[in-house]
């Protein structure tokens, strides 16, 4: 009798395969024209690409680029512009370095074009729940990236309430998302889950879903975490947002330790040894 054993990676494209069995960093590369100063298109895209190219030498396995600010408070970008942004991106960064590339977008247009130039994820905070998303991601072949939140970045953050504890209503939205892409024809190996934090959740919502993290692992699927200078930190220790790398470092090892899969951040080299630390004590007499 032979035993089928559970695949051992994710595959990510025609290029990349992710091992599952031990966890990665996501470095992110906002391409928002605020996040590199001076104008020209090409002075932008060299400047991204060396950001880039420094995220992999310090232990980045994945590349995440955006091109729209889902920030509270944010206001919504066209299409055009964010393909006009992120497409030649991830065409350089995938044809020049060689990358593992993820978009974080929610665009069908954006997914589909990303996926031509050879991206490897689709990382969309809104689930897929854009029309024309579901079909689009599902057509690239490429796995997906289902996170928890609750209406737009511009209002998302207006007084976040849950009728359950968040743990339920985070895991309960998931696993509706997850059956609305098995039933599109998404293969399960292909989905990544993420609680989302920061996306209409208070900072007792996100204390309570991360100390509850592991609960998210009922679902069966691949855990993101994303906690990255964000403002839970910022309340949490009263720092800018300059100041949140230890807080976060903190939350990395944590969420490591809860078992989450891949960690998305801004800050690869420190994290790469807060994750690859965490990993060495958990997998201690493996
Ligand atoms: C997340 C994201 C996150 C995933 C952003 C920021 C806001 N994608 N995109 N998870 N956050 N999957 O980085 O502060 O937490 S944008």
């Amino acid at each position: 009798m032979t035993m089928s054993k559970a695949a051992t990676f994710m595959s990510c494209g025609d290029h990349h395969q992710l091992s599952l069995e031990c966890p990665h960093v996501m470095g992110i590369l906002n391409v928002t024209p605020d996040s590199f100063s001076d104008g020209g298109q090409h002075a932008v895209a060299d400047a991204a690409l060396r950001r880039a190219e420094k995220m992999l030498l310090e232990g980045a396995s994945i590349i995440d680029v955006g091109g729209e600010s889902t920030r509270p408070g944010a206001t919504p970008v066209g299409v055009q512009q964010e393909m006009d942004r992120v497409l030649p991106i991830v065409e350089r960064l995938t044809g020049e370095l060689g990358a593992l590339v993820s978009v974080d977008t929610s665009a069908p247009e954006i997914m589909t074009a990303v996926a031509s130039a050879g991206a490897g994820m689709i990382n969309d905070v809104r689930s897929l729940r854009r029309p024309g998303a579901l079909e689009a991601a599902a057509a690239t072949g490429l796995p997906i990236c289902l996170m928890h939140m609750v209406g737009e970045p511009d209002n998302m953050q207006n007084d976040p309430r849950y009728a359950r504890p968040v743990e339920d209503e985070v895991a309960a939205f998931l696993a509706q998302q997850i059956e609305r892409c098995l039933n599109a024809g998404i293969a399960g190996e292909r989905l990544l889950v993420d609680p989302g934090f920061g996306f209409a959740k208070t900072l007792a919502h996100n204390l309570r879903l991360m100390n509850r993290l592991e609960y998210l692992q009922r679902l069966g699927y691949p855990l993101l975490v994303g906690t990255s200078r964000k403002g839970m930190i910022g309340r949490a220790l009263s720092r800018e947002v300059d100041e949140r790398l230890y807080g976060g470092l903190a939350l990395t090892t944590l969420a490591i330790s809860k078992g989450a899969w891949i960690i998305r951040t801004h800050d690869v080299a420190a994290s790469a040894d807060a994750v690859g630390m965490t990993s060495a004590v958990l997998k201690e007499g493996k």
